[in-house]
């Protein structure tokens, strides 16, 4: 991609844009919800759509002349549909956290109850953290993993009768495992509540059809961020079912309708004018999604991601849940002198960016926790394989335990930049 403009308008942004391609090509993204995304999808994303403005829907907008916004936007919706198994697509909402919140808005009154996971077991912020706004509106109730990891079913079941949660949410941020959505669901049908599932971080690899999909389990809802896993913009899906049971108890509340309360949730209710050229890119992305070469991809992640897991347990390293089925791992350093944040220190030194996470009931604070979350989707998007993920592995394991010689963590970002260099960001030329 050319900046020529900017350089000469604004040498300022130029320079930075150009050091932060230095740093994405020469460095290692390790961050579990990062990814790159193509030259197709940064091209849309820089298209004159960013000049309209297409409040409402295709076929009906607020304002004129939208025969081109109405073409992107109904092929995002369309393609969003089909991969994801879906009656139902808005594509509008900003990111992952502003779709959690139009979908709250959308089939919740304030004051009702939601059951979401523990923010220290891997849930997200915006599934009930005290120091978000909507927990001042909702009432969110917790549930935990088991010491093994798996969810605490029972504690589940006794948390929704006791509470009678008008939403039960499954998926989370940090939660290296699958999920059985049966479960969910049951009980979800028990106490009449909606199963809605945000399945950001491993959105891609559900549209590839490489994980269970919440929706074809009888999830009523679902929301995925695209810029994870799924390799698009930064943006969202809402996706839901026209077809499961009604746990909504409004009568202007019918299962039928939930597609229209989130259409409005999102606009008017929440948001103004889409992002048009998101849109566009969210479309480019989702057609990318639907290729073989992706299905490979999403394959290849979780096989490198099973691989880190392994060889990191071969060296001694404690896992959150012991393993992964997924993109990510978490390695659980409450054994150790050093936290999380020492940790992701000393990998930002050698050149490698991963981000501290809390583990389970975590003894230590957020921003000191004992846990460090690593996650594989950006590196297997730049070709690495089984062999070469045991290689990352090697220089995480060095750093750590070099972590105070800097001399030593010197020449590991030499070795770092010198493999980088094999793996060159797509759609990125220095
Ligand atoms: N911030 C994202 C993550 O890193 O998991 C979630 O929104």
């Amino acid at each position: 991609m050319s900046f020529d403009h900017i350089c000469s308008t604004d040498p300022a942004i130029y320079s930075a844009i150009q050091a932060e391609t230095r740093r994405q090509s020469e460095g290692m993204e390790l961050i579990a919800s990062e990814n790159y995304q193509s030259a197709a999808v940064l091209e849309a994303q820089s298209s004159v759509f960013a000049n309209k403005y297409s409040e409402w829907f295709p076929g009906r907008r607020y304002y004129g002349w939208q025969e081109n916004t109405d073409t992107i936007e109904q092929l995002a919706i369309d393609r969003a549909k089909t991969l994801f198994h879906a009656d139902h697509a808005n594509v509008q909402a900003l990111s992952g956290a502003a779709a959690n919140l139009c979908v709250y808005a959308a089939l919740l009154e304030p004051g009702d109850t939601i059951l979401g996971m523990d923010l220290s077991h891997g849930g997200h912020l915006t599934h009930g953290a005290p120091v978000t706004f909507f927990s001042k509106v909702f009432n969110f109730i917790r549930y935990k993993t088991l010491p093994s990891g798996e969810i605490d079913f029972d504690e589940v079941r006794r948390l929704a009768h006791e509470h009678k949660p008008k939403m039960i949410l499954a998926w989370f941020s940090a939660y290296p495992r699958e999920l059985d959505y049966d479960q969910f669901v049951a009980i979800a049908h028990e106490v009449g509540a909606i199963a809605y599932a945000d399945i950001s971080h491993i959105g891609g690899l559900v549209a590839a059809g490489v994980l269970a999909n919440p929706l074809d389990h009888g999830f009523h809802a679902m929301m995925t961020t695209t810029h994870k896993s799924l390799r698009g913009p930064r943006g969202a899906l809402i996706l839901s079912k026209g077809t499961v049971s009604n746990p909504l108890k409004k009568p202007d509340q019918t299962i039928e309708n939930i597609p229209t309360i989130i259409d409005r949730a999102v606009f008017p209710g929440m948001q103004g004018g889409p992002h048009m050229q998101t849109i566009a890119a969210i479309a480019v992305a989702l057609h990318e999604a639907a290729t073989p070469e992706f299905k490979t991809y999403a394959l290849q992640t979780i096989t490198n991601a099973s691989v880190m897991a392994e060889e990191f347990i071969s060296r001694g390293y404690k896992l959150v849940t012991g393993w992964t089925d997924n993109h990510m791992v978490i390695i659980d350093f409450s054994d150790c002198d050093y936290d999380g944040k020492d940790a992701e220190v000393a990998l930002d030194h050698i050149g490698i960016s991963t981000s501290k996470s809390t583990i389970p009931d975590d003894p230590r604070p957020p921003f000191r926790p004992s846990g460090l979350r690593i996650g594989m989707p950006a590196m297997t998007t730049r070709g690495v394989d089984e062999t070469w993920t045991r290689l990352i592995v090697d220089f995480i394991d060095r750093a750590l335990a070099h972590q105070h010689d800097k001399n030593y963590l010197n020449q590991l970002k030499d070795e770092v930049v010198t493999f980088c260099k094999h793996y060159p960001v797509p759609s990125v030329s220095l």
